[in-house]
């Protein structure tokens, strides 16, 4: 059986990294619901993200997306973040919001748009030079829409050289991290369409360059944490942009709709040694929310993170894998749900009172006040939002 101090100790040392874009107004392409006490500025969203750290502890890093959180002085960003005991995580590239992406970005078929892309994604890594951040995260919107209307294997030629470029301009410590998407906005064909061209772009250009799991952007039906077990024995798992669906990309609170998925995917992680900080597995989170109350919509998702965390680390891998040699698969299967159909909410309440933290943080935001303070206080200028 598992050590239940291990486990603590594991769910304590997991470190799950929000969105900025999360805190900010979003919504669909029909309405976007403004709400009270939106930040303004991205000071204000690093201001959410400490108060997501704060109650779950477990919260520390914050994920950037440029040029929506475009500031004069990044180094006096990362100030700012540090005083809030947070770092700035991911950089997340955006070459899909300009007129001239049109046709697509890295892979457009004029040498001038190529150039305007790449040179964006290079000041991306300008930035993570200034914050301190280690991981630059590419999501590329290019695609076509129309059988013939590009060449699709030209496209991967211009996509390589553009890829080829930033990676040689990564410092040591930093690493490239390429997200698939299987359709939108292209609908015909999408230049990174799956985990296995994003692996095969990712191989070629070397160790910095791994593959990012947005757990919303598979066909339904997919079995992700296969997905993840094949990467994480290639070395090749950068990390996660967790959100849940139901359609499509739908952005919505991970492990809301599916927490058994999100518990397959945690067993794969923790028992492939995903969890070690010496795997570099980026836990983020890439949310928008539209309906709910965001900073309490965010702190939700974390705990749900750490809910199938701790789950996964409760199934007992001796008892899973005898049953497995003894090719027993229905003894094999029942451990995994024994583990998944343990309450582990009081353990995670135990583990927060240990570390001085409120059992429930939702909870505990709820009741600090602090939504009807930002709410008075943020009024006047611009509420930050998608394309802000
Ligand atoms: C694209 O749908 C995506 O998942 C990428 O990660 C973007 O950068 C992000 O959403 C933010 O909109
Ligand atoms: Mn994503």
């Amino acid at each position: 059986m598992p050590d239940i101090a291990a486990v603590k100790a594991a769910l304590a040392g997991q470190r799950i990294e929000t969105p900025s874009w999360g805190y900010g107004n979003s919504g669909t392409r029909f309405k976007v619901f403004a709400q009270a006490g939106v930040p303004r500025t991205p000071f204000e969203k690093l201001d959410d993200a400490a108060q997501v750290h704060a109650f779950t502890g477990v919260a520390p890093k914050v994920s950037l997306h440029i040029p929506w959180d475009r500031v004069e002085d990044y180094a006096a960003l990362a100030a700012y973040a540090k005083e809030r005991g947070l770092e700035l995580g991911a950089i997340n590239s955006n070459t899909f919001q300009d007129d001239d992406y049109k046709l697509g970005s890295v892979c457009h078929p004029d040498a001038k748009v190529r150039r305007k892309s790449v040179d964006h994604l290079l000041e991306c890594v300008d930035i993570m030079d200034a914050t301190g951040s280690t991981d630059l995260k590419l999501w590329f919107a290019d695609g076509t829409n129309y059988p013939g209307q590009d060449d699709v294997v030209g496209r991967q030629d211009r996509l390589a050289e553009a890829l080829a470029e930033v990676y040689a301009r990564l410092g040591d410590e930093q690493r490239l991290l390429l997200e698939y998407k299987f359709f939108e906005p292209a609908f015909y064909t999408t230049d990174v369409p799956d985990w296995g061209t994003s692996y095969a772009h990712c191989l070629k250009l070397g160790p910095k360059a791994q593959v990012v799991v947005d757990t919303g952007h598979h066909a339904p039906g997919t079995n992700i944490e296969f997905i993840v077990a094949f990467l994480l024995r290639e070395g090749k798992l950068g990390g996660f942009d967790f959100n849940s669906r139901f359609y499509a990309d739908d952005d919505l609170m991970v492990g809301s709709a599916d927490p058994f998925q999100l518990f397959r995917i945690m067993h794969e992680v923790a028992k492939n040694g995903g969890l070690d900080a010496a795997m570099n597995v980026a836990f983020m989170l890439d949310q928008c929310h539209n309906i709910e109350a965001k900073i309490p919509a965010v702190i939700r998702s974390v705990m749900n993170v750490q809910e199938a965390t701790a789950k996964a680390l409760l199934v007992d891998l001796d008892a899973l894998r005898d049953a497995q040699r003894a090719g027993d698969v229905l003894a094999a299967n029942a451990v995994l749900m024994d583990a998944y159909n343990t309450d582990v909410r009081p353990l995670l309440r135990e583990l927060r009172q240990e570390q001085g933290l409120a059992p429930d943080p939702v909870a505990a935001y709820r009741d600090s006040g602090r939504q009807e303070r930002i709410a008075a206080e943020r009024v006047g200028g611009e509420q930050a939002g998608w394309g802000a």
